[in-house]
């Protein structure tokens, strides 16, 4: 678990350089390069943009698939002037284990490819010059591990990945890696809580630094204007008449703390904050008291060339793709995206599911990737795999808790609840994780297509609950589908008459579209069909009104293993791989931008 994830900034006490650009990079297929004297560099390194997913570079097969130990390397320089301060390097992805040296020295190690790391380096740099970084990085894919999935060994001796999840393995420096300097005694974390009314709104906050409790806290409007002031290591800012964070209209302060030392300010940190508040009442979803029906998508953080790189140009194309068509929502599934991205929705007023890369947790989970019968949660892994889920949730939630947009967590895709096993593992997620957001947000995880309100043994845990369906596609498909509409309604019959009353929203459903097919009548694979799939799950949402969101899957078609069951990645996107519509783009903007926010 991290201290602190505060995102970089430049400001008078601190600085931020980012080390973008192209590293060296060696794959370490016997993973000799410590023995090879690789911490202070390599021989004969292959050029690597960062970030960016090393895979889809190459054009022969065994280094696009490669699994195991690979090395990065870049020399920085670390100026004079940052003498006294802390220096750290700041890496916002490395996917998915990766262990630091700087000059040689081993600083830590790190596993988790989606959320961020520090690295502190001040005792191994040398000031004034040049220094090395290098990374041994590892991409194999564990039952152990987050996400989930074997390393197989082919005949051949070369290593495979196998993952338990339906996304291609991109590895590497997939974020921005920063180099930070920061004053010694610095502002590591804060947090803020929300009441709000029509003609007022408080912000309760809590502040930390290494040492010291003296703190100045101001709140300016989006003019710059300081509309309230506090002091001290917690304590509120009142903002009569606020303009509030409203969903797809939202409005930003900026909370600025100054760290104090005997009177004189010693560090500064200022982030943009939204002022609203998140509550579940019964089957409604509340944002500022107000009921909120969500539409919008699962997606991924995958575009051609640079793989599961953030982009902030293939960023800015879904944000407007997804205000086109009148989504206000979307599922950052299956991992925690690039923090831009949650600063990107904190602008445009739009909510965030905010997933932890915990998926995989079902043996049977794809049977097209040969799923094996057993429970998941019966598995002698399951101790060691919860040690580093735990610790990815606390992550996910210190570095995201501030962002207006975030409405929820989902601390799971689709495990197997279906057996007794199970409950002891979600008991324990769920009690350890209840304290860990200040702001209480709701905390859910998605049920997969076997985890009915019949079979899940774990149905009490979720604050809402997020289903994903696929009749249409994966059973009852094609001219079957009315078959699979019925099903449908059977199964959201029995949730209508227990007596849960929890929202219920679809996170997954859809069907696989070759963009360009068509075909009269339709046929599965063609651009009608995607649409009179869309159109069956609407009219069966329509119908119940505990259901309070639609998120088909997926936003834009997206790599996956290759296989019998894809062709060239999954297609179910309602945008293609460079981000066209396909014809069921049009249908959802119709009725996304008619439905009434509350609906
Ligand atoms: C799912 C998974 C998602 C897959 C999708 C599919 O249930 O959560 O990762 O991509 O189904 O299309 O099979």
């Amino acid at each position: 678990m991290e201290k602190g994830l505060l995102y970089p900034v430049t400001n008078q006490f601190r600085q931020d350089q980012k080390l973008d650009g192209l590293w060296d990079f060696k794959f370490d297929p016997q993973a000799q390069g410590e023995a090879k004297g690789w911490t202070t560099g390599f021989d004969d390194p292959i050029k690597m943009p960062v970030p960016a997913s090393f895979n889809d570079f190459f054009t022969d097969k065994d280094s696009r698939e490669y699994t195991g130990d690979f090395w990065y390397a870049k020399k920085f320089f670390v100026p004079t002037y940052m003498d006294g301060q802390t220096i750290q390097l700041r890496f916002g992805a490395a996917t998915h284990r990766a262990t630091v040296y700087v000059n040689g020295q081993e600083i830590r190690s790190h596993e988790g490819g989606f959320l961020p790391f520090t690295a502190d380096i001040t005792d191994a740099v040398k000031l004034g010059q040049e220094n090395i970084v290098t990374l041994k990085m590892n991409n194999e894919l564990h039952r152990d591990a987050l996400p989930a999935g074997d390393t197989a060994t082919l005949k051949n001796g070369k290593k495979m990945a196998k993952p338990f999840f339906d996304f291609y393995n991109y590895s590497g420096l997939n974020r921005s890696v920063h180099l930070l300097a920061v004053p010694k005694n610095h502002i590591y974390d804060y947090s803020t809580t929300y009441d709000v009314s029509e003609d007022q709104a408080t912000v309760h906050y809590s502040v930390q630094a290494t040492d010291g409790s003296n703190f100045k806290v101001s709140l300016s409007d989006g003019d710059g204007k300081v509309v309230a002031t506090a002091e001290g290591q917690t304590g509120d800012l009142v903002v009569k008449n606020p303009t509030l964070w409203q969903v797809r209209d939202a409005y930003l302060y900026t909370i600025k703390f100054e760290l104090l030392d005997a009177g004189k300010a010693v560090d500064e940190y200022s982030d943009e904050i939204g002022l609203r508040t998140i509550e579940i009442k019964g089957h409604e979803i509340l944002v500022n008291h107000k009921s909120v029906y969500l539409r919008g998508f699962g997606r991924h953080e995958d575009s051609i060339y640079a793989g599961r790189a953030f982009d902030l140009n293939v960023e800015r194309r879904d944000m407007n793709l997804m205000k086109w068509i009148g989504a206000n929502s979307f599922r950052s599934s299956h991992y925690p995206y690039d923090e831009q991205v949650y600063k990107f929705a904190d602008r445009e007023g739009i909510l965030i599911t905010d997933e932890v890369p915990a998926v995989g947790f079902k043996m049977a989970a794809a049977s097209f990737l040969g799923g094996l019968n057993q429970s998941f949660f019966d598995g002698d892994w399951i101790d060691e795999l919860y040690k580093k889920h735990i610790d990815q949730v606390k992550d996910m939630i210190k570095r995201d808790k501030n962002h207006p947009s975030v409405l929820a967590w989902s601390l799971c895709n689709e495990p197997d609840t279906s057996t007794d096993s199970a409950v002891p593992y979600f008991t324990k997620l769920f009690n350890d994780s209840k304290d860990l957001d200040p702001e209480q947000r709701p905390r859910t995880f998605t049920l997969n297509e076997d985890d009915t309100f019949e079979k899940s043994k774990c149905l009490k845990f979720p604050d809402f609950y997020l289903l994903n369906r696929y009749p249409g596609w994966y059973h009852k498909w094609g001219y079957e589908i009315s078959d699979g509409e019925a099903g449908l309604r059977a199964e959201l019959d029995e949730w209508k008459n227990s007596d849960i009353d929890k929202p219920i929203v679809f996170s997954e459903y859809g069907a696989d579209t070759e963009p360009g097919l068509h075909k009269l009548p339709s046929i599965m694979w063609s651009e009608e069909y995607q649409i009179e799939l869309l159109d069956m799950f609407d009219r069966v949402f329509d119908s119940y009104d505990f259901i309070r969101g639609e998120q088909p899957w997926n936003l834009a078609d997206f790599q996956t293993v290759e296989g019998n069951m894809r062709v060239n990645g999954n297609k179910k996107g309602i945008f293609t791989r460079d981000r066209q519509p396909k014809a069921a783009a049009f249908y959802l903007k119709k009725r996304w931008t008619s439905l009434p926010l509350d609906y």
